[in-house]
C-alpha cells in the first residue's frame, strides 16, 4: 500500500503506480476514487454530481493498485498535501513569473490545487491526480473536472475559464499538469446594498452559485433587514432564525465562509456597556449557529459623535470606533462558543472612500484598530470606474494594513430604474497583491447578478488571464445556454454601460436639461420586450421575472415623463426642457425692507405657497393638513440683497438643536445656486451651490441658528430675524449682493428651491436613534411642483430657476 504524507512522497508515489491493465468492456461506467484517508463529505456529494453528470458510478477504493483492478474509465487520486507550507511551495515553483514574485498567503493556498492528468491512446484522460493541502482545493480542482474530461491537453490552456495559473502539457501530450490558485485571497459577496433584501431562496441560490464559481464568502449586510441594522438590538425571530441557520449550512455545503454583519451606528452609544451587551448578544446568538466570520458595518452612519455620553468620553468619532472595535474583537475571540470555528472579523468603517470623510478618522482606526481586523475600502469613490494597485498601497498605508475591497459593482441600489448587467472593467490585473480581497456589492435582482458576479469570479481567480468581454460570453452562455447572446441581446444592448456612464434610460429619471431622445428609447423597451417573450422555459424561470420588470417600469416612466409640462415635443419626436416650467420670481423692492421677522409687510405681494399634499416631498402620511403645518414665502430684490419673508405655520415647533443638529428639527430650507446660467446643465454642484438650513429657535431658550454657518468677508452675512406668531413662526432673511458676486441685477437668473420641515419629535420613552436624520419622521415640503425630478442639491439641473423682475414689473 502507498502511503502519502506529504507532496514530495505524493510525487514518488506517482512514479511508481504500475501501468493500468486495458479497459474491460463494459467497465467504463465506473470512476474509481483513490483516497486514502476519509473524503469530506461536501466533496463526496461532489464527486457523486460530477459522475451524474457523466453518467457514471462512483466507486470509492484505498490504493491504486484496487483502483485498477476495477478496470476504472477514470482513476481519480485525491491526495492531501500534509505539509501547506510545502505545498504552497511547490505551487509557488510551478508558477513563478517573476524571480521575486510574492509568497502566497495561506488562504491561496489552501485554496490552490495541483492536477496531473495522464492520457493513453485518447484525449480524455484515464487518470488524475489531484494535490491540494484542504477541502477547499480539492473543491476547486473537482470544478476543473468537465473542463479536463471535454477538452484535449493541448486546448486546455485556452479552453478553462478563468484560465488556471499554469498549464504544462508534456510527453507529446500524455500528461499534462494544471497548477492553479487564486489571484485574490478573499473573493466574495457582500448583500450590502439597500432596498429590498434577497429572499431567503435567492440566497441559497447565489450561495450555490458562489461555491460553483470559487468564491469563498458571503457577507449578510442587506441594509434593509431591521435586524441588522435598525432594530440591531433586537434577537432575530425564531423565524429569520432559523432561515439563517440554514444559510449557514447552504454556505458551508458550499464551500463558502457565511459572515454575519450587523450595522448599530445610526443608534448605538459607542461607551455603552449596555449596548455592548445587545450587540454581544446578538453576535452571539448567530456564533451560535456555527459562524465565525462577522463584520461590523459602520457605514452611511452620523459621521459626529450624536450621544451625550460619547462626546463626553471621546474626543472624536475615531475614537469612539476604535474603542468599540477592539473591545468586540477582543470579545469575540475570548468567548468563543464551543464548536464555533475561529473568529474573522471586518470591519467598514465610516470613511470608506477617498471621495469624502475624514483622513484624520481613518489614520486613527489605521493607528489604532487590532491588526487582525480586516478594514473595508470601496476605491476612490463609493462607486469606482477604476481600482488600481497604487489607490489600494496609498490607502492601506493609511489603514497601516492591505484593505478589503467593497467593490460597489454591479449593485444598483441608487439607480433602480436600471440593471448592470456588464463585465467588470476597471481593476488593475495585480490588485491582489495590494488588498485582503474583494466583495462584490450585486443588484437587488439576485439571478440577474449572476452575470457580472461570473466575470467576478473569473477576474478574482486569475486577475491576469482576465478578459472581460470574453468572460462576459461565457458567463452567458454558461448560464443560460449558447442562444443566450441572442435572445438576451436587446437587454446587454440597454444594460451594458455602467452606473458612471450615460445610460439610454438616465434621461427619463435624471434631470439634464438636455433633449430626451424618446422615439430611440421606445424603440430599445420595445426590443426588450419582444426579448422577454422569447425567454420562456425553466432556464430563464428566475430571471425573466427580474428582467420584465424593467422594461415595464421604463415604459410607464417615458409615459410620464413625456406627459410631463416641463417637456415640450420637438418635430422628431424628442422632449426638449421648456425654460419657462416651474419659474420662481423675485420682486424688485424700491425700499429695503425692515428685517423685523414681521411677515405683515410681505402680504400685499406675491407669494408662494405651500399647503398642499401635492408639495410634500418627504412625510406625506404624517401630514394632517396645512394647519399642523405649512408656509407662505414672500420672494424680493434690490441692488444690496436677495430676501424672502417667511410665515410657517406650525404649532407644534420642534427645534431643540444646535449647530450641526438644527437639520434634526424644524426648518426653513434653501438650496441656492449663485451661477446658475453656467452650472445648470451641469449636474454637478459647484462652489456656487449652497444647501442653508435655518432654525428660528424654539423662542423659548434655543437661539435661532444657520447651518451652514453665515460667510464671512467678502461674501458677507446672511443677516435673519425670527418671529414667534400665533400658529408657528415668522421670519425675514436677506442675502446679501456678495453672495452673486456683488451684482444684483433685474433679468439674473438664479438657481432656488424653497423649501420648509417639520419634524414630529420621539414620543417619550423612545430611543434615540430617532433622532438620527435617517430615522426622522418629518413632513418637508418644496417649492419644485416637478414631482418626476425632484430635487437633488449636487445636480443643479433639478433646481427651479429664479429670476429677478425689473424693477416696476410685476410678478408674470
Ligand atoms: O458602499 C458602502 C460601504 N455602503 C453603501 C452601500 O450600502 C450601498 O449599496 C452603496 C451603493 O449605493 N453605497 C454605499 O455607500
Amino acid at each position: 500500500m502507498l502511503k502519502t504524507r506529504g507532496w514530495h512522497q505524493f510525487l514518488c508515489a506517482l512514479l511508481l503506480v504500475p501501468s493500468l491493465a486495458r479497459r474491460a468492456p463494459g467497465a467504463d461506467k465506473i470512476w474509481a476514487v483513490v483516497a486514502r484517508g476519509p473524503t469530506d463529505s461536501r466533496l463526496q456529494s461532489q464527486l457523486s454530481e460530477l459522475a451524474a453528470e457523466d453518467h457514471v458510478h462512483l466507486s470509492n477504493v484505498r490504493s491504486l493498485r484496487e483502483a485498477s483492478r476495477q478496470r476504472p474509465a477514470l482513476i481519480l487520486e485525491l491526495a492531501t498535501a500534509r505539509n501547506p507550507a510545502a505545498f504552497g511551495r511547490a505551487l509557488e515553483k510551478g508558477v513563478r513569473r517573476h524571480q521575486r514574485s510574492p509568497r502566497l498567503a495561506p488562504d491561496v493556498v489552501r485554496d490552490g490545487y495541483i492536477l496531473q492528468l495522464e492520457y493513453r491512446h485518447s484525449s480524455v484522460p484515464y487518470r488524475i491526480r489531484v494535490a491540494a493541502s484542504a477541502p477547499e482545493g480539492f473543491h476547486n480542482a473537482l470544478l476543473r473536472v468537465p473542463d479536463v474530461l471535454r477538452l484535449a491537453p493541448r486546448d486546455l490552456a485556452a479552453g478553462m475559464l478563468p484560465a488556471p495559473q499554469s498549464v504544462q502539457v508534456k510527453s507529446g501530450g500524455a500528461r499534462a499538469t494544471v497548477i492553479d490558485y487564486p489571484s485574490f485571497p478573499q473573493r466574495g459577496i457582500v448583500e450590502g446594498f439597500y432596498g429590498t433584501p434577497w429572499s431567503h431562496q435567492d440566497r441559497l441560490d447565489i450561495l450555490q452559485f458562489a461555491g460553483a464559481h470559487r468564491m469563498d464568502a458571503y457577507y449578510y449586510a442587506p441594509k434593509d433587514d431591521p435586524y441588522h441594522r435598525k432594530l440591531w438590538r433586537d434577537p432575530y425571530p425564531p423565524e429569520q432564525m432559523k432561515n439563517l441557520a440554514e444559510l449557514v449550512a447552504a454556505a458551508r455545503q458550499n464551500f463558502v465562509d457565511f459572515c454575519f454583519a450587523i450595522s448599530p451606528g445610526l443608534s448605538i452609544a459607542y461607551s455603552s456597556d449596555e449596548d455592548f451587551a445587545k450587540l454581544t448578544a446578538k453576535l452571539d446568538s448567530v456564533r451560535e449557529l456555527g459562524v465565525g466570520c462577522l463584520a461590523l458595518f459602520l457605514d452611511d452612519v452620523p459621521e459626529e459623535l450624536q450621544n451625550p455620553a460619547d462626546k463626553a468620553r471621546f474626543k472624536d468619532l475615531g475614537q469612539a470606533h476604535v474603542y468599540l472595535i477592539n473591545k468586540l474583537y477582543h470579545y469575540l475571540e475570548s468567548h468563543t462558543p464551543p464548536h464555533t470555528p475561529a473568529i474573522r472579523f471586518t470591519v467598514t468603517p465610516t470613511t470608506y472612500t477617498n471621495a469624502w470623510g475624514s483622513r484624520e478618522y481613518i489614520k486613527e482606526l489605521g493607528r489604532g484598530v487590532d491588526p487582525h481586523v480586516d478594514l473595508v475600502w470601496t476605491g476612490r469613490e463609493v462607486v469606482s470606474p477604476t481600482i488600481t494597485v497604487a489607490d489600494a498601497r496609498e490607502w492601506g498605508k493609511l489603514l497601516r494594513r492591505p484593505p478589503l475591497i467593497w467593490d460597489n459593482f454591479p449593485v444598483n441600489d441608487g439607480i433602480p430604474w436600471r440593471l448592470n448587467l456588464g463585465p467588470l472593467v476597471g481593476r488593475d490585473p495585480d490588485l491582489g497583491i495590494a488588498v485582503r480581497g474583494l466583495l462584490s456589492n450585486p443588484m437587488n435582482q439576485a439571478h440577474a447578478s449572476m452575470i457580472p458576479l461570473e466575470t467576478i469570479a473569473d477576474y478574482l481567480w486569475n486577475s491576469g488571464a482576465y478578459n472581460p468581454d470574453r468572460e462576459h460570453q461565457h458567463a452567458i452562455v454558461a448560464q443560460y445556454g449558447p442562444d443566450a447572446p441572442t435572445l438576451l441581446a436587446p437587454f446587454f444592448a440597454a444594460y451594458n454601460d455602467y452606473w458612471w456612464q450615460d445610460n439610454i434610460f438616465k434621461p427619463l429619471y435624471v434631470e439634464t436639461r438636455k433633449p430626451i431622445d424618446l422615439p430611440l428609447i421606445d424603440r430599445t423597451a420595445l426590443a426588450m420586450e419582444s426579448s422577454a417573450q422569447a425567454l420562456t422555459g425553466p432556464t430563464f424561470q428566475k430571471l425573466l421575472p427580474e428582467l420584465s420588470p424593467m422594461v415595464g417600469a421604463t415604459r410607464d416612466r417615458a409615459v410620464k415623463v413625456a406627459g410631463d409640462p416641463a417637456f415640450q415635443t420637438l418635430a422628431d419626436g424628442r422632449l426638449q426642457w421648456r425654460d419657462d416650467d416651474d419659474l420662481l420670481y423675485a420682486t424688485y423692492v424700491g425700499q429695503p425692507p425692515a428685517l423685523d421677522g414681521d411677515f405683515a409687510k410681505w402680504q400685499g405681494g406675491p407669494l408662494y405657497v405651500l399647503r398642499s399634499a401635492a408639495q410634500i416631498t418627504d412625510g406625506a402620511d404624517l401630514w394632517k393638513g396645512p394647519e399642523q403645518f405649512s408656509a407662505r414665502v414672500a420672494l424680493a430684490w434690490d441692488e444690496q440683497h436677495l430676501y424672502l419673508g417667511v410665515d410657517v405655520t406650525d404649532p407644534a415647533l420642534y427645534q431643540p438643536f444646535r449647530g450641526d443638529d438644527i437639520a434634526k428639527g424644524d426648518t426653513f430650507n434653501l438650496i441656492l445656486d449663485t451661477a446658475f446660467r453656467q452650472d445648470f446643465l451641469n449636474a454637478k454642484a459647484g462652489p456656487d451651490d449652497h444647501l442653508l438650513t435655518f432654525s428660528p429657535g424654539n423662542f423659548t431658550g434655543v437661539a435661532p441658528d444657520l447651518l451652514p454657518p453665515g460667510p464671512s468677508e467678502p461674501t458677507g452675512e446672511i443677516r435673519t430675524a425670527w418671529k414667534r406668531t400665533a400658529a408657528g413662526y415668522s421670519g425675514d432673511i436677506a442675502i446679501p449682493a456678495a453672495f452673486f458676486g456683488g451684482n444684483l441685477h433685474a433679468g439674473l437668473d438664479l438657481g432656488l428651491v424653497i423649501a420648509a420641515q417639520k419634524v414630529l419629535p420621539p414620543a417619550a420613552g423612545q430611543p434615540a436613534s430617532v433622532t438620527d436624520e435617517e430615522n426622522l419622521q418629518r413632513i418637508v415640503f418644496s417649492s419644485k411642483s416637478d414631482a418626476l425630478f425632484p430635487v437633488h442639491f449636487g445636480n443643479p439641473a433639478t433646481y427651479q430657476r429664479a429670476v429677478l423682475i425689473q424693477p416696476g414689473d410685476n410678478r408674470p
